[in-house]
């Protein structure tokens, strides 16, 4: 799949198949594990973190367990799985931080509110805090709650990723129309093209974070 070379930002899998098999999550990720959960704004954090936000049933913990290799995270096909914070330790030097996802209507407007505290407090507060990846299901139009989160973090000058999910199932133009509007809406902006189901696009995930931790320039291809 390919989606335009003019889209000079993307790290979609519409690459070589040399480029396919150099799985860098396998050479990257050596280690990793559970750390903790919270059910509330958690402390500062003192290592470097990567944060997986989004909507309900996006895919963020399939992401993270394809990145991983391995089934770290749960998984649902019904949304509102992950309802705390949960942080996972990678190569015993930074940590992905799993979000519960938002715009889940069926949740009281109580735990909605609760939720959307700690998670915005985590965001503001986190000082190390490298990069929020915003997943967005690449079957559909960002959605009313997408748009606010990504205002919300230009707002309050938090470095995001655009992570296009679950590309496997959606069309080459659909992606490619969600693209063109959000850049008419936000401007240019860094963005991914994944399917954990495939295992694609991971790798250049993994290329990004690398390269993140190293405080090396990123270049988009
Ligand atoms: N086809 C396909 N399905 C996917 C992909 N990623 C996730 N899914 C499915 O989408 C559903 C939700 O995945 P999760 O990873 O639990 O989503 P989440 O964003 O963590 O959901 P919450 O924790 O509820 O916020 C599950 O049924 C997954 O199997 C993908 O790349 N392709
Ligand atoms: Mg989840």
């Amino acid at each position: 799949m390919r989606i335009s070379d003019k889209n000079k930002n993307s790290y979609s899998y519409g690459y070589t198949k040399k480029q396919h098999n150099q799985d860098n999550c396998l050479n990257f990720i050596k280690k990793s594990s559970f750390v903790t959960s919270y059910d509330r704004t958690p402390e500062d954090l003192s290592l470097a973190q990567f944060a997986f936000c989004g909507r309900s049933n996006v895919g963020k913990s399939s992401l993270i367990n394809a990145i991983l290799n391995r089934k770290l995270a749960f998984t649902s096909k019904s949304p509102g799985k992950t309802i705390l914070i949960n942080v996972f330790l990678i190569n015993e030097n930074f940590y992905i931080v799993d979000l519960p996802g938002y715009g889940y209507a069926k949740r009281s407007k109580e735990l909605r509110n609760k939720w959307k505290n700690s998670i915005e407090g985590y965001l503001l507060k986190s000082t190390l805090l490298l990069c929020v990846f915003v997943l967005i299901d690449s079957r559909h139009p960002a959605q009313d709650s997408d748009l606010m989160f990504i205002e919300w973090l230009k707002a309050n000058n938090k470095e995001f990723s655009i992570i296009f999910t679950k590309a496997d199932k959606s069309k080459q133009k659909d992606i490619s129309d969600n693209i063109k509007y959000l850049k008419s809406r936000f401007g240019e902006f860094n963005f991914f093209i994944t399917s954990s189901k495939k295992k694609k696009g991971t790798d250049k995930l993994c290329g990004f974070i690398e390269k993140r931790l190293n405080n090396m320039p990123y270049q988009n291809l």
